[in-house]
């Protein structure tokens, strides 16, 4: 049985443990470091087994070590995002928390693929793979999937149409400065921009942009976690099952789309081994400067680690 160690049992890495666990596609292993959290919440995972249909194993553990023997490494440890406050003034704090976790994942288990969802992401992704020294192909950002998943529901509730049958893709950091793309999105097929007005597509786009923080001031103590968890889970899906699907992905870029040595969500294909490729879309000149703005944030932010990484 193919194993997934999620660091931090905290909403998010929960969510992914548990959505992972109904899927009863792996055993799953949470780590965390409050005494007693992780292996709280995997007994009462283990416990709606019986009800949900699932028998995959799931622990709990304080201790780095115990994700050894994994496949896929989700890391969600650090701190979530509070009200007014911006992804960046995270990076001090979290970068400490992502270099100490990928260092154990460098001597524990080397083969991993990762997949990063601690914010700031795309900077965060960066942190693991400068740190644990993998390929790019084994450490992905997650972003694009939530970021796309938002949008798809806006434009389903929008419509009034199934969600199930809207496809779309955001690209770029995962900020402010994401970067929708209208012109790739269709319900089943049918490109929305013969659905609805301009008007409407650029008041989705925008409410994609701040789908975080709209939740966040909803929530008043906490960051969104439902979708975020189910999107990292999903990534370890397709990695497991070496499903290919093409998703965007926070991966670092090596020339592709005019940018190289920065962390970018861009759509990859997804499956063993973790990114198998990138695909470049042939965007217009205004969104591809959107994407090289929303990369040029991120590089700033790797700059501004790299001084505690060596
Ligand atoms: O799209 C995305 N990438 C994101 C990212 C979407 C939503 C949330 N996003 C970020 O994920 C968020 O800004 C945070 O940086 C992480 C985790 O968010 P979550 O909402 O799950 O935060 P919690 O509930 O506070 O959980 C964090 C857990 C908590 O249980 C801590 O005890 C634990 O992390 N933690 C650690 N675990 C292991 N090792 C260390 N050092 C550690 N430090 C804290």
């Amino acid at each position: 049985m193919a194993r997934v160690t999620v660091f931090g049992a905290g909403n998010v890495g929960a969510t992914c443990a548990h959505v992972l666990a109904q899927r009863d596609m792996c055993d799953v292993t949470m780590i965390d470091v409050v005494e007693g959290m992780p292996q709280g919440k995997a007994l009462d995972m283990r416990q709606s087994g019986p009800l949900q249909d699932f028998g995959v194993e799931v622990a709990g553990s304080n201790d780095y070590a115990a994700c050894a023997v994994s496949d896929v490494i989700v890391v969600t440890a650090g701190l979530a995002r509070k009200p007014g406050m911006d992804r960046m003034e995270l990076l001090q704090k979290n970068v400490g928390i992502v270099a100490g976790i990928s260092k154990a994942i460098r001597e524990h288990a080397p083969k991993s693929v990762i997949v990063m969802v601690t914010n700031p992401l795309d900077v965060m992704a960066f942190v693991a793979k400068k740190v644990t020294g993998f390929p790019r192909e084994r450490v992905v950002g997650m972003a694009g999937v939530l970021d796309s998943a938002r949008f798809r529901a806006f434009i389903a509730m929008e419509l009034g149409m199934s969600v199930v049958d809207v496809s779309a893709m955001v690209l770029g950091g995962h900020g402010d400065s994401m970067v929708p793309l209208p012109r790739y999105a269709t319900v089943n097929g049918v490109p929305i921009t013969e659905l609805m007005d301009a008007a409407a597509i650029a008041r989705l786009s925008d409410r994609t942009r701040k789908g975080g923080a709209e939740i966040v001031n909803l929530l008043k103590t906490g960051s969104a976690y439902y979708a975020p968890g189910t999107s990292a889970a999903q990534m370890c899906e397709a990695i497991l099952k070496n499903r290919r699907h093409l998703l965007p992905c926070s991966v670092e870029l090596n020339g592709e789309y005019g940018l190289r040595d920065v962390f970018c969500g861009v759509p990859v294909v997804l499956g063993h081994g973790g990114m198998q490729k990138v695909v470049e879309l042939k965007l217009s000149a205004a969104e591809l400067a959107e994407l090289g703005k929303s990369a040029e944030g991120v590089r700033k932010g790797q700059e501004e680690v790299r001084p505690f990484l060596t």
